[in-house]
C-alpha cells in the first residue's frame, strides 16, 4: 500500500475543486464559475487497489476582503506545509500570474515536489498548449502535467504521476470513504452551489447555507437547510418573483442529494438574514470556518 497526501492549490477558478470531483469521480466539492466558490478545506479520497492518495482542495488565495477570507488564506497557507505533493493549478489561458510566482517562491524553498497542471486544455489548440509547456519548462516544477478536469482529459495520467511521490504505507481511510466532510456540511454546500449557479453578481458572495436537521429514514430523508444572506434584498433575491428561485434551487439541489444518498429527499430550505456575517466570528466558528493558527 503506498499513500499519501496532496494538497491542490492555485487562483481562485482555475479548476481546482472540479479537478478534486474529476480524480475521486464523485461531487466532494461543490464548483461554479464565481470565485471564493471553495471556502471550507475539502478533502477527497482516492482509493485503488494498492493506493490510498488524500486530495485536500483549498480555498483559492486571493486578496481578502473581510475576516473570512482572511482565515481562508491562513488555511491554504497552512496546508501547503505538510503534505507530501502539491499541485499548483493554472488555467492554460491566463497562465502563471503574479500571485502563482509568489505561491512558487514560497512553495520552491519547502522542498516539497510541486506539479503545474495546466488545466482548462479543452479550450485550446494543441499549439498553445505545447507552448505553454515550454513557457513553463525551466521553472524548477518537479513535473508539469495538462489536464482538462472538465473531460477528464489526462486525469488518469496525473494520477500515475502522483503516485510517484507517495511515501506512506498507511491506509488512512476504509474504502467507500471518499470525503472527510460531514454530510450536513456537504448538504449545505449542494444548496450554496445551486445559489452560486442560478444567481448573479452581489449574491454568491454574501451567502452560506447551514443545515440545521436531517433525519435519514428508510426510505426518505428530511434535510432542513438555512440560506443565510446579509441583506434583505438579497433575501429577496433568493426567493425570486413568486418563491420561482427558491423553488429551482431547491429542485436542483435535491436531486444531487438524491444521487448523494441513494433514496428520496425532501428538502426544506428557509432564508434568514443575519447582517455582515462574514466579519462575525460567532457565525464563522458556528458555520464551521475556524481560525488555523
Ligand atoms: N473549460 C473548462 N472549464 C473548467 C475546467 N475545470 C474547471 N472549469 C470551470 O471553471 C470554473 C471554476 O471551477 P472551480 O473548480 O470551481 O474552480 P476553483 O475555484 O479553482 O475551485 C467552473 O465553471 C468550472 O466548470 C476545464 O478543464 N475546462
Ligand atoms: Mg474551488
Amino acid at each position: 500500500m503506498k499513500s499519501g497526501f496532496v494538497s491542490i492549490i492555485g487562483r481562485p477558478n482555475v479548476g481546482k475543486s472540479t479537478l478534486l470531483n474529476s480524480i475521486i469521480k464523485r461531487k466532494v466539492a461543490i464548483t461554479s464559475n464565481v470565485s471564493g466558490t471553495t471556502r471550507n478545506i475539502i478533502e477527497g479520497i482516492y482509493h485503488e487497489k494498492d493506493y490510498q492518495i488524500i486530495f485536500v482542495d483549498t480555498p483559492g488565495i486571493a486578496k481578502p476582503l473581510d475576516k473570512l477570507g482572511r482565515v481562508l488564506n491562513k488555511q491554504s497557507f497552512a496546508l501547503m506545509k505538510d503534505v507530501d505533493l502539491i499541485l499548483l493549478v493554472v488555467d492554460i489561458k491566463s497562465g502563471i500570474g503574479r500571485g502563482d510566482k509568489f505561491l512558487m517562491e514560497n512553495l520552491l524553498q519547502k522542498e516539497i515536489p510541486v506539479i503545474l497542471v495546466i488545466n482548462k486544455i479543452d479550450k485550446v489548440s494543441n499549439e498553445t498548449l505545447i507552448m505553454a509547456i515550454n513557457e513553463y519548462k525551466d521553472y524548477g516544477f518537479t513535473e508539469i502535467v495538462p489536464t482538462s478536469a472538465l473531460t477528464d482529459d489526462n486525469i488518469s495520467h496525473l494520477i500515475d504521476v502522483i503516485k510517484k511521490y507517495l511515501k506512506d504505507d498507511i491506509k488512512y481511510y476504509g474504502d467507500n470513504i471518499i470525503t472527510s466532510s460531514s454530510i450536513p456540511f456537504m448538504a449545505g454546500e449542494l444548496v450554496r452551489e445551486k445559489l452560486l449557479q442560478n444567481t448573479m453578481e452581489e449574491v454568491p458572495h454574501s451567502i452560506t447555507c447551514h443545515c440545521t436537521h436531517i433525519e435519514n429514514k428508510k426510505d426518505i430523508v428530511n434535510i432542513n437547510i438555512d440560506i443565510i444572506v446579509d441583506k434583505p434584498n438579497i433575501k429577496k433575491i433568493v426567493i425570486g418573483g413568486g418563491g420561482e428561485m427558491l423553488k429551482k434551487v431547491g429542485t436542483l439541489a435535491r436531486k444531487d442529494l438524491e444521487e448523494m444518498f441513494g433514496k428520496r429527499v425532501y428538502l426544506e430550505l428557509y432564508v434568514k438574514v443575519i447582517e455582515d456575517w462574514k466579519d462575525k466570528e460567532r457565525y464563522l466558528k458556528e458555520l464551521g470556518f475556524f481560525d488555523l493558527d
